[in-house]
């Protein structure tokens, strides 16, 4: 739909837009601006100090609206939670994946390393520029990044912190008044071909938003979600469903591994958690908020992220589990396109798969039970055991020697089913180039 969004701001706008904080669907012209003039501030939905978000009536020749005081405006909001809204969502539809697991998992570390690697990699070795979509939303990641991956003195320990329940890392709005809602704060990425893409004429209608959340482990255990804190909520809207497996949580596990490493998560004291509870937990969240019947598997697929695997590598000889399964398509009409190696990625998946079965079968029957289309994905984080720290006590990586295995494949994965902009070894050659640009590319 071509929407004139006040001014001469002419672009072809989606009619239908989600905000990636409350999942509220709304058509776009509802989309508000938030008020820049200093006056205009005490919004109801959010506190006395942020700025009143209106439905503009004027604007400026460039397209901006005007607030109530004359003050220009740049930044849109959501209708319902009043929060920002990334002027790309306005043109292209946000693809939630969401990641899941129970607490001390991996998560947060699988999330920056695997951000980190596809920043690096998405474009040499697929022609996709990976950039982010709104910096301000994005920075919590961004620091974890800086910590893991930027630290000035190699040999430095480093970590990252535990994630809260609450505070900065969400959002505080009142969607009713009186009654404060938490919600998680998305990270947001935009996923868009370069002019060496075999389809980089097409790059605007192939651009593609990523939304992710990285929630604390908590609140995916049973008993956890409620109204006033709809955390989880992403689930019943993700397009893949990654749940991250931690074998070091399982005293099968840790009894099988205590003869391989020396890592210190395998102590008798680490924490323990039912992940086979949590999986179909997880399962009836999405049932419940998609309103599918409980006997029904879920339609998106299922990613099992087996964490950790510089641990238990051993326990799958006989695959290389640490170079990326990722070719190159060359073209003779120009440009390239990036191939998954599917072969050999489900090859490993039915091996892992295999392993699980044999040492935590309950876990394997409850994704079974779970889902159409599962992939087991082992991946590393880090590469390397982390160390307790004499001072703090505190579980904590040497910056120098962090090296992650196969973080992004769960992500190139997924691309590849989107068709056009990963190709897959199965069909790769299925991917013509566009002929016309579609963007003036
Ligand atoms: N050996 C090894 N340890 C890891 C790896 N990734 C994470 N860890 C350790 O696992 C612990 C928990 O990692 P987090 O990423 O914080 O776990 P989380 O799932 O985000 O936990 P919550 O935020 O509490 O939900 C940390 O002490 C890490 O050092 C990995 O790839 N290998
Ligand atoms: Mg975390
Ligand atoms: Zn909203």
């Amino acid at each position: 739909m071509k929407y004139r969004l006040g001014g001469s701001l002419r672009r072809t706008l989606l009619s239908k837009l989600q905000c990636p904080h409350c999942w509220n669907k709304f058509p776009v012209e509802d989309v508000l601006w938030i008020a820049t003039h200093p006056d205009l501030r005490g919004d109801p939905v959010l506190s006395p100090d942020d700025p009143i978000r209106f439905l503009p009536s004027r604007f400026t020749t460039s397209g901006a609206a005007l607030d109530a005081r004359g003050s220009t405006c740049q930044s849109l909001a959501c209708p319902r939670c009043h929060l920002g809204i990334a002027p790309v969502l306005l043109e292209h539809h946000g693809r939630i994946l969401s990641i899941v697991g129970t607490p001390s998992s991996g998560k947060s570390y699988f999330l920056t390393s695997c951000v980190w690697q596809l920043r690096q990699r998405l474009g040499e070795a697929f022609a996709l520029a990976f950039s982010d979509a709104d910096p301000v939303s994005n920075r919590v990641l961004a620091s974890n990044e800086q910590q893991l991956f930027l630290q000035d003195d190699p040999e430095k320990l480093v970590f990252l912190e535990k994630t809260q329940l609450e505070g900065s890392a969400y959002d505080s709005v009142q969607l009713e008044p009186g009654q404060a809602t938490n919600l998680p704060q998305p990270y947001l990425f935009t996923i868009r071909p370069t002019s060496q893409h075999v389809n980089a004429r097409g790059a605007a209608r192939l651009t593609e938003v990523l939304c992710l959340y990285d929630n604390a482990g908590e609140h995916f255990l049973p008993g956890a979600e409620n109204p006033l804190s709809p955390t989880t909520q992403h689930l019943a809207r993700s397009k893949n469903l990654m749940f991250v497996f931690d074998p070091t949580q399982d005293a099968r596990f840790r009894a099988r591994l205590r003869g391989v490493s020396t890592d210190p998560q395998l102590g008798q004291s680490a924490r323990a958690f039912r992940q086979d509870i949590v999986l179909l937990e997880m399962a009836s969240r999405v049932r419940l908020h998609a309103g599918t019947p409980a006997d029904e598997k879920l339609r998106q697929p299922l990613t099992i992220v087996v964490t950790k695997s510089d641990i238990w590598k051993s326990l799958l000889p006989n695959e290389d589990i640490c170079t990326d399964p990722y070719l190159i398509d060359q073209r003779e009409e120009g440009g390239f396109i990036g191939v998954v190696d599917k072969s050999r990625v489900e090859r490993v998946s039915d091996q892992l798969e295999a392993l699980l079965a044999g040492i935590v079968p309950e876990f394997v029957s409850a994704v079974r039970d779970t889902a159409l289309r599962v992939l087991y994905v082992p991946v590393s984080a880090t590469g390397v055991s982390p160390e307790i720290e004499r001072s703090s006590g505190m579980l904590k990586v040497r910056a120098s020697q962090i090296n992650p295995w196969w973080v992004t494949v769960p992500f190139i994965y997924e691309f590849s089913r989107w068709g056009k902009v990963v190709g897959s070894s199965r069909d790769a050659g299925a991917i013509t180039a566009e002929t016309h640009a579609t963007d003036g590319a």
